[in-house]
């Protein structure tokens, strides 16, 4: 390679693959280096963030990288080349199908695929193999939102775009925490300074920036709308015309709604009448009104019916189809819009087709499909039921987590392992699902795969490869064809590269379409691969009538109903199914952090990340913590009807009596007894088949503690450690932290653990080249263990707070160690949570800054630094300094 190439600086432009506001992300990578010398920052150009990235976006480089890759396919425990794989998959999946027919088997797939992934996948499995069984994670966040558009609208159809949010003059935010979860487009909220409404049951990052927020009875969401419907009726605040002309139902859902007045209402949501009617004006008297709604809504046995509640306002005051108008909900991941496209949802066919017979015949003439399916397949909950009790032979699941993601997690574990063949495709080596697997296949990830994406605004984007597939991965279409192929079902799957399929399924949505499917992008079918290389993100419908894209849906006020007018739906509001008991008093919530995407296979990569929360923490209200002696840190246990879970307490005085609220993100790979959904029943939507995560009732006790203990050691040490964690005596609890290097261990005990034997037998083999350090202190003791390197640093105390600092222990797996390490072991640093991960402040830095006179988010900024970067911690500054203001006052 010339010298001059090697210096060369190439640049590229993909997008985020994280949340669903699809921020577009500009990428600079030295040619000739590997992941060390890539950089990324927003991509100016992209519509959806123009230029801004939040934390998790701009951490994307420091996720790179080849630990904990998967990089080769596995076998029953073994690696092996690709032949042997692929042979032995389709050999069973053959085998399968031939003795036990199509349903035998199921593909269960993610909103983290690309489309053209995606669409190969439901191809295969409707068109070929002769099976519906094809779900997706979209089932567990976006199902019920699509079945209440598909009710309303007639279509799956988001109707607005994300510039209605600068237009509106009112943002109602309902069950979403969009300040943590979707934080470039809250940003955007926040500066078109449109009216906030937040409707949340605990107070967030979101409610925090509020003109109003009203702190609802868990699950009470649709008779808050079944009230709002009425109070629009009864103050003659209805768009009559809109509804006369380009609606059917409005006297059925206004009639449904009128037992529910103010009173009542009020009573049913936990509110005081003054606050619901705060809102009830606001709502009436505002033309330009967004309702943005996501997992507090669509979590739930009647989500379809919330949302179709939250739609029956907009309909009713004809507020949808014009800027700054509309019901909009806000997509989860990357590309659910882009599954939802495709068909990968099991109750839907492809391209917005059902399950209908012309739509059958369509899609089946267009595929020249040989053996296609003909009814809906089995959804994820009822999927994972099928694979426990044996109808399901054969799974093959590709980007995706169940046996944490899933209620009754412990349920998808145990059926995994019955199952005769699981095949998981994935990036990482290690994960609770990897775990049950009989095959693992290496899967490309960011940076290294092409395809496009839809976001949430019906907006799709190219994500472009930069860097080389790690190891020997693969594409996960080209995984898919050679399947396919195998499986004798080649001339259908002759791809040669990812343009070919979104090229077919462009022609797929316009295909004998006449303006019936809201789905359509037949002005892209005919792009050539260069073209296709050059995508601008553009928005669908992209047709012959709308070249250009389309921004806003329904503007000429036409549905895709049968009658072309949008449908009012009656809505009876319903309590959770899972209610409180005696034996179970407390609610359980659980949704996102910040600087953590999901499981973690990839946000717990980034040091940066994790400083903002690194537990698997539990967080209850003050008064809940007095009632059961709890103090901050202290490890806990939740039990529920179905399952048990253990994190450590967080006392939050934001957190509503009654109530405790967990996050989604860790996983039996990271912590003991951590996954929240092993808690919620398998309860489901009758529409939607969506699970009910966010209202569960549990029981929670303190788990006494004797001792913890703080130890750091590399990688290979962490191994040895990992496999014995089962033997130790005592152990109530673990988790641990990746970091630069090895490892953190975080260990609860019942008794005092025996440090020195633990020790002795990490250490095992080459014992005399170590160096030994002991220093005891009154009821703590500490290790420190090298060889020059460091091997081991351990620290116990019977109170966490008498630990060193994580961090600074963790530092010295990257550095010389001093000469006199007996004083390395005397210096105590106490930890302070990082608040802003950008500048890298920490809480105590903020608080002594309040406490020295800085009055606002702004002149923390200039003096520290934090909340200058992405921004996305401006929220949490600003309630430090409420909260400090207020102890001043
Ligand atoms: N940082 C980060 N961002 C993410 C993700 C991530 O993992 N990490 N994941 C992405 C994905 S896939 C998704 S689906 C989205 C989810 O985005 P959000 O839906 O915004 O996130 P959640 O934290 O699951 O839940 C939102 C809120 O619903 C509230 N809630 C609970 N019960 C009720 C109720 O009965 N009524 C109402 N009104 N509210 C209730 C919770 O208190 C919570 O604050 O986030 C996306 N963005
Ligand atoms: N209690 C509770 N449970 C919940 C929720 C909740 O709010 N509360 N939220 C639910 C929601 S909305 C969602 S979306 C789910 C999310 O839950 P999951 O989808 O189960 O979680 P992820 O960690 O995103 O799993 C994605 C996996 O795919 C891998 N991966 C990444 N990119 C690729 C790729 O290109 N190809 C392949 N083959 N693999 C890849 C990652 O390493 C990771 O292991 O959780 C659901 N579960
Ligand atoms: S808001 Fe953050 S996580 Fe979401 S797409 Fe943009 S940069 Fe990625
Ligand atoms: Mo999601």
């Amino acid at each position: 390679m010339a010298p001059t190439e090697r210096l060369r600086a190439h640049r590229s432009c993909t997008t985020c693959p994280y949340c669903g506001v699809g921020c577009g992300v500009s990428v600079t990578r030295q040619v000739a280096t590997s992941d060390a010398g890539v950089s990324v920052e927003g991509d100016r150009q992209h519509p959806a963030n123009r230029g801004r990235l939040c934390v998790k976006g701009s951490a994307l480089a420091e996720t790179l990288g080849e630990r904990g890759r998967l990089l080769r396919p596995r076998l029953h425990g073994r690696e092996c080349d690709w032949e042997t794989a692929m042979g032995y998959m389709a050999e069973q999946f053959s085998r399968t199908i031939e003795r036990h027919g199509p349903d035998s088997v199921a593909f269960y797939l993610s909103g983290q695929l690309l489309t053209e992934d995606y669409y190969v996948a439901n191809k295969l499995m409707k068109g070929f193999i002769g099976s519906g069984n094809v779900d997706t994670n979209s089932r567990l966040c976006m199902s019920s939102a699509v079945a209440a558009y598909k009710r309303s609208l007639g279509a799956d159809a988001v109707p607005c775009c994300y510039e209605d949010l600068e237009h509106a003059d009112l943002v109602v935010l309902v069950g979403s925490n969009a300040a943590w979860t979707h934080p470039i487009l809250f940003q955007r909220m926040q500066q078109a300074q449109a009216k906030l409404v937040v409707i949340d049951p605990r107070a967030s990052a979101t409610s925090e920036t509020a003109d109003l927020h009203l702190a609802i009875t868990p699950g009470s969401d649709a008779a808050l709308f079944s009230g709002l419907l009425n109070y629009l009726v009864q103050g003659h605040h209805i768009d009559r015309q809109f509804v006369a002309e380009h609606s059917d139902g409005f006297q059925q859902a206004a009639a449904a709604a009128a037992a529910w007045g103010p009173d009542r209402t009020a009573r049913t949501c936990g509110l005081a009448l003054d606050e619901l009617l705060a809102f009830y004006q606001l709502f009436a008297s505002t033309k330009k009104t967004i309702t943005f709604y996501s997992q507090g809504i669509n979590q739930s046995t009647s989500g379809t019916d919330k949302n179709n509640a939250i739609i029956n306002c907009h309909l009713a005051t004809g507020r949808i189809g014009r800027p700054g108008c509309g019901p909009f909900s806000i997509t989860g991941q990357p590309n659910a819009m882009g599954g939802r496209e495709v068909g990968g949802l099991a109750n839907m066919l492809a391209a917005h087709m059902d399950y209908r017979a012309d739509h059958i015949d369509r899609v089946s003439r267009f595929w020249q499909a040989s053996n296609i399916a003909r009814r809906p397949g089995l959804k994820a909950v009822d999927l994972f039921r099928a694979v426990e009790c044996g109808e399901i032979k054969a799974i093959w699941i590709m980007a995706t987590n169940p046996a944490v993601s899933m209620p009754d997690a412990a349920q998808v574990s145990r059926a995994l392992r019955k199952c005769p063949l699981v095949v998981v495709s994935d990036c990482v080596t290690d994960t609770d699902t990897a775990r049950c697997a009989d095959l693992l296949l290496p899967a490309t990830g960011w940076g290294e795969k092409d395809g496009t994406v839809t976001n949430s605004e019906r907006r799709i984007s190219r994500q472009r490869g930069f860097l080389p597939p790690p190891g020997e991965a693969r594409h996960d279409w080209q995984i898919i064809c050679d399947l396919a192929n195998r499986l004798g079902h080649g001339e259908a799957f002759t791809y040669r590269h990812p343009a070919d399929i979104f090229r077919e399924h462009a022609a797929l949505s316009g295909f004998e379409n006449g303006g019936e499917r809201a789905f359509d992008i037949s002005a892209l079918a005919g792009l050539t691969r260069r073209q296709y290389e050059q995508l601008t993100p553009v928005q669908w419908p992209v047709n012959a009538a709308n070249p250009g894209g389309t921004a806003r849906l329904f503007t000429d006020r036409r549905f895709f109903t049968g009658s072309g007018r949008a449908q009012f739906i009656p809505v009876e509001p319903r309590l959770p199914r899972q209610q409180r008991s005696q034996g179970f008093p407390l609610w359980l919530n659980s949704g996102r952090l910040r600087d953590q995407w999901h499981t973690m296979t990839r946000t717990a990569r980034s040091r940066r990340l994790l400083d903002h929360s690194e537990l698997p923490e539990i967080q209850l209200g003050p008064a809940d913590a007095a009632d059961h002696a709890i103090g901050d840190g202290q490890l806990v246990e939740l039990r529920s009807a179905r399952g048990r879970m253990r994190g450590r307490a967080v006392v939050n005085p934001a957190q509503p009596a009654g109530q405790l609220f967990a996050p989604i993100h860790w996983s039996e790979s990271l912590a003991a007894d951590s996954r929240v959904s092993a808690l919620a029943e398998p309860v489901t939507d009758p529409h939607s088949g969506q699970p009910e995560f966010k209202q569960v009732a549990v029981h929670l006790r303190a788990v006494t503690v004797h001792s913890y203990l703080r130890l750091v050691c590399p990688a290979i040490i962490a191994e040895r450690l990992q496999r014995q964690l089962d033997r130790l005596a005592g152990l109530e609890h673990w988790y641990r932290v990746p970091c630069d290097g090895g490892f953190r261990y975080e260990l609860a005990f019942s008794a005092a653990p025996d440090c020195r034997a633990l020790a002795l037998e990490l250490l095992e083999g080459p014992g005399d080249a170590l160096r030994w350090q002991r220093l005891q202190l009154p009821g703590a003791e500490r290790w420190l263990v090298d060889n020059g390197e460091l091997q081991l640093l351990m620290f116990a105390a019977p109170d966490w707070r008498r630990l060193p600092d994580g961090s600074a222990l963790e530092q010295w797996l990257q550095r010389p160690l001093p000469e006199k390490t007996a004083q390395l072991l005397r210096d105590i640093a106490p930890a302070s949570p990082v608040v802003c991960s950008c500048m890298q402040v920490s809480r105590q830095q903020i608080d002594a800054a309040i406490e020295a006179g800085a009055e606002s988010v702004e002149a923390l900024g200039e003096a520290l630094g934090c909340g200058t970067g992405c921004g996305s911690c401006k929220p949490e500054i600003a309630a430090l300094l409420r909260t400090q203001q207020a102890s001043v006052a």
